[in-house]
């Protein structure tokens, strides 16, 4: 292999790893179309190591808070209807919140590769759960998309 052919091929693998981290979007909304009140959408998603999700409030009400995460991954918590991008780089299910709207089932799930935690998150959520006064079936529908 000559000189330029190792360049092409350096050139090439630096370029698929920007081509393959994506960016997703969750939007944590007041009503939905469906006339679901304080909910994420999607409220399941499913990205991989070093994807970003960036977090969009549809008002000031809204923020989002990582609950149940992986061993050794990062929290997350963000202002007040303010944006935020996290990049997620450890495999698992992270289980969040909307901090003032927990209580009315305003929680999310984001799959990272594969779901190595989820028997630990389906216990924390069992006991955070308690706190949950409406649309509990959300996050357990949620789970049931883990695969
Ligand atoms: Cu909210």
């Amino acid at each position: 292999m000559n000189k330029k052919s190792i360049v092409l091929l350096i050139t090439l693998s630096v370029l698929n790893f920007t081509v393959y981290a994506k960016n997703y979007e969750v939007k944590l909304l007041t009503t939905d179309a469906n006339g679901q009140n304080m909910v994420m959408s999607p409220g399941y998603l499913k990205i991989s190591s070093g994807d970003t999700v960036t977090f969009v409030p549809s008002d000031p009400s809204h923020n989002v808070e990582s609950l149940s995460i992986p061993k050794n991954a990062k929290s997350f918590t963000s202002k007040m209807g303010k944006k935020l991008s996290h990049t997620f780089d450890k495999n698992g299910v992270y289980l969040y919140k909307c901090t003032p709207h927990f209580a009315l089932g305003m929680l999310g799930v984001i799959q990272v590769g594969a779901a190595d935690n989820l028997a630990i998150v389906r216990k924390d959520w069992s006991e955070i759960s308690t706190g949950v006064a409406m649309n509990k079936e959300r996050v357990s529908t949620y789970l049931t998309q883990v695969k």
